[in-house]
């Protein structure tokens, strides 16, 4: 209905070229005649900016005077990418602009590709926060992002003679996409000391006094929905030294340099996004960016229901606050030192408040992520939420002593407070404590974590607390803007892009399965995309590869448990197998391309190990002329959402291979089947939903079940194994130099033969290679292979984020949408 709803500002091309010409002139002040393609980017995207700005300020003027519920949605990540595509599709506008720009000269693809990658997150969580955004806004649901305005996004990384080397991300030099509200600034507080005081009725309150003061400054985004005038707000903090507070005292007292040193100290919080993914380290600048960001956005949510005036208790009935994993649970410390230290409300009154704001989302299972901050530290950073920690503890805990009188272990385990040296806040339990929802991400993740990290917690409060939202996709970016030929192909079978919005309807494609021309466009696009990433491939590194080859992708961030080792591995398997091969044989292998992808942390030697043995192996397989086209392996560098946009739609096969029961759900793997590639997989996160989609013929399985893994680990450790023979080759290969210094490779070796294998490698290898093997044999009957990728994508419908985010607003945020009203 809102195809191409009415705004101010252009419609046509010429108002289009109108716009940017007039922003390259006068907004860039640059003259047209070096107008070069960041430029026309530039004048191309404030035009467009013009456009959402307006129905930004409407959106926000509807929803106040609505008087409604909205939704909070708090992370430290937004994973965005670039914004101009998706503005243009979303408001409907990008043939338009093709058009315009065509005729000033430029052709949109390079124009676009100008663009600085909003990378503000390291990987899945941050990417479903900026999915959930779209969705939301293209739902209309009332709903604001609250995030850190980082300096430095993640780093971009560079292979330097097949190792990984960080460079610094310095994104913000010229981003239309933001505006500094400076007049929206909230003070906050560090340090310092709690004393007490009596107020006027004689009632003993807390008083956080001294410590220092860091301006929190806020930077708007606006998120416009596809299709709908509706256009959310996500508003990142920056962090600027206060003005009142500190630098003129020492700089009237002529200490000029202290003065800059306090400045430059404030402005470090916001400086740098943590580059770790699944890695808690405690490091006091991480907690105080946390505390930094929920008090400011406290502060700005608490401040917006005032205005309402409305009794305290309606609170949770305008407002919904989502912690996007533990981040930002100090938010629930913060809300309850708001409401009982500055709005004097009794404490449980306060604390009922609290709990039925709160929910919490957990992403992972994985022991060394998650958070615990140290009790001294945080008694030194923030003395009065170690207080309300402590009373919360305490209250829960007699709780839990009436319910379960006999059970003192039962305490010990479930208290927020580990008795460890030092003691420990468990953020997770504090989360939970303080929230009315728990839930995981995908269904085996969500029964996990009933069973492990939450198991007391479920005897505690029952098992409705806890509940499962599979996450999911935007069809938007990761369809539309990735695959246009992809996505005008299905609008032209199910007559029209209806399924953009309702990714059920892709259902209908399976009408089209003994259609010969839309498959064979079908066909023919998938070969253009794999010829797009080979281009791409050729320019980065200078590797041919042939694009009618089997293309086998793993691009993710490198961790052990996601197990690129496991697919290395596998591929030297491979390259021994061929070398051993008679020419004969040879000529009945079907050619392969290996592509690799994704960062390891800065500090994760292991991951960094893995990259360089993919380098290495690539190296000797891609120069062997006994191979050829055979095999060929590839290391993508600087895997981020832009360069995902290329590859997703390039794949015949991708891989979610890590160790079943430590993927919480994966989100590539949906990206993956939606634009028409298959999955080789373990029972895992989202693969099993996947699976029970698109049905057991379409996904190629392997591996140990999650309910083994604990046996299996057992008798790794108590001697009761043996190293897969095939696997064995392989490892002599590597350390008899095949692949380059085999020292280098030697704590990766040893972490599955002689350190207990953990992540399972051996176990399953017999199992991927044979997997490996039918992928081979499928992909000769190119027929069938195209029935299953077709029927696959038919069937993806219910990983649309949109079923997610339907989902998260009914069962746990309890919010409706607004829906504008047509305007002509
Ligand atoms: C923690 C402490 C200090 C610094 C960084 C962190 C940290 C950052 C990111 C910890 C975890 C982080 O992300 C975890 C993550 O990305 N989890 C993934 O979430 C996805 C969305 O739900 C799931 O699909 C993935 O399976 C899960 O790994």
């Amino acid at each position: 209905a809102w195809k191409k709803h009415s705004a101010q500002g252009f419609t046509t091309k010429e108002e289009f070229e109108n716009e940017t010409v007039r922003h390259v002139e006068t907004t860039l002040a640059r003259s047209l005649f070096n107008c070069d393609e960041l430029a026309a980017y530039s004048g191309a995207s404030l035009a467009f900016r013009d456009r959402l700005v307006i129905e930004w300020n409407r959106t926000q003027q509807r929803q106040t005077f609505a008087d409604q519920k909205r939704v909070y949605y708090l992370s430290l990540e937004f994973l965005m990418g670039r914004a101009l595509d998706n503005a243009m599709l979303n408001v409907g506008l990008k043939d338009v602009a093709r058009a315009g720009l065509k005729d000033l000269g430029f052709r949109i693809e390079d124009v676009i590709s100008q663009e600085h990658d909003a990378a503000l997150g390291n990987g899945g969580l941050g990417r479903l926060a900026a999915c959930f955004l779209d969705s939301m806004a293209t739902l209309n649901y009332p709903a604001w992002g609250y995030g850190l305005r980082y300096r430095y996004g993640i780093f971009k990384q560079e292979i330097v003679d097949g190792y990984q080397v960080e460079v610094p991300d310095y994104w913000l030099d010229f981003n239309p996409w933001e505006f500094p509200r400076h007049d929206i600034t909230v003070d906050i507080q560090f340090y310092g000391h709690v004393s007490r005081h009596q107020d006027e009725d004689g009632k003993n309150i807390a008083v956080w006094e001294g410590g220092e003061i860091v301006d929190a400054v806020a930077f708007d985004v606006p998120i416009p929905g596809y299709s709908t005038p509706t256009t959310n707000n996500l508003r990142l903090w920056s962090s600027k030294a206060s003005k009142g507070e500190f630098d003129f005292q020492k700089f009237n007292s002529g200490d000029y340099e202290a003065s800059v040193g306090d400045q430059q100290r404030a402005e470090t919080i916001s400086a740098v996004l943590y580059p770790n993914d699944n890695l808690e380290r405690g490091k006091e600048l991480r907690l105080k960016q946390q505390y930094f960001w929920c008090a400011a956005s406290l502060y700005d949510i608490v401040r917006r229901f005032k205005k309402s005036k409305k009794a305290w208790s309606a609170f949770p009935d305008m407002v919904a606050i989502q912690l996007n994993d533990t981040h930002p649970t100090l938010a629930i410390v913060e809300l309850q030192r708001i409401l009982v230290d500055l709005e004097g409300l009794d404490w449980t009154e306060a604390w009922d408040v609290v709990q039925k704001t709160f929910s919490y989302a957990n992403h992972t299972v994985m022991p060394e992520a998650l958070e615990k901050w140290s009790v001294p530290v945080m008694q030194n950073l923030l003395p009065r939420h170690l207080q309300i920690i402590y009373e919360v503890n305490s209250q829960f805990l007699h709780m839990v002593e009436k319910q379960f009188p006999k059970d003192r272990d039962m305490l010990r385990r479930v208290s927020i407070i580990e008795e460890s040296q030092p003691q420990m806040v468990q953020m997770a339990y504090l989360a939970t404590i303080g929230s009315h929802k728990v839930n995981g991400v995908a269904e085996l993740h969500s029964d996990l974590i009933k069973t492990t990290i939450f198991k007391d917690f479920v005897k505690i409060y029952g098992p409705d607390k806890f509940t499962n939202v599979t996450n999911g996709i935007t069809p938007r970016r990761w369809l539309h803007q990735a695959n246009p030929r992809l996505s005008e192909l299905i609008a032209s079978k199910l007559g029209g892009y209806e399924f953009l919005t309702d990714l059920t309807k892709l259902n209908e494609l399976e009408h089209f399965l003994d259609d010969k021309d839309f498959k064979k466009e079908w066909q023919e696009i998938k070969y253009a995309n794999k010829v797009r990433l080979a281009q791409h491939i050729m320019n980065t590194t200078g590797v041919r590869v042939n694009p009618k080859a089997l293309f086998d992708i793993q691009v993710k961030r490198i961790h052990e448990y996601k197990r690129q080792q496991l697919n290395i591995l596998g591929v030297i398997h491979r390259y021994l197998t061929i070398k051993a091969m008679s020419a004969e044989e040879r000529k009945k292998l079907a050619p392969r391309v290996s592509i690799f992808g994704g960062k390891a942390a800065p500090g994760y030697w292991m991951a960094k190990t893995v990259i360089h043995l993919v380098c290495s192996v690539g190296e000797v397989v891609n120069n062997d002329k006994d191979v050829g086209d055979l095999l060929k392996v590839i290391y993508i560098e600087d895997y981020n959402v832009s360069k995902a946009e290329i590859i997703t739609p390039a794949s015949d096969i991708s891989e979610h291979i890590s160790t079943a029961g430590t993927e919480a759900s994966g989100t590539s793997n949906m990206k993956f089947v939606l634009n028409g590639g298959l999955i080789i997989g373990t029972c895992d996160g989202a693969n099993i939903e996947i699976t029970r989609e698109v049905g057991e013929s379409n996904i190629f399985l392997f591996g140990n079940l999650a309910e083994d893994v604990e046996d299996l680990r057992h008798a790794h450790t108590y001697g009761n194994f043996k190293l897969d023979p095939d696997l064995a080759k392989v490892f002599d290969a590597i350390k008899g130099g095949r692949f380059g210094d085999a020292n280098r490779f030697s704590a990766l070796c040893n972490s599955i033969i002689d350190q207990g294998d953990y992540y399972l490698v051996s176990d399953d290898f017999n199992s991927y290679i044979k997997t490996h093997a039918l992928v081979d044999e499928a992909y000769k009957d190119q027929e069938a292979w195209l029935e299953k990728c077709i029927t696959s994508v038919s069937r993806m419908g219910f990983f649309s984020s949109d079923r997610c985010i339907q989902e998260y607003a009914e069962m746990i945020w309890n919010v409706e949408p607004l829906v504008p009203e047509q305007r002509n």
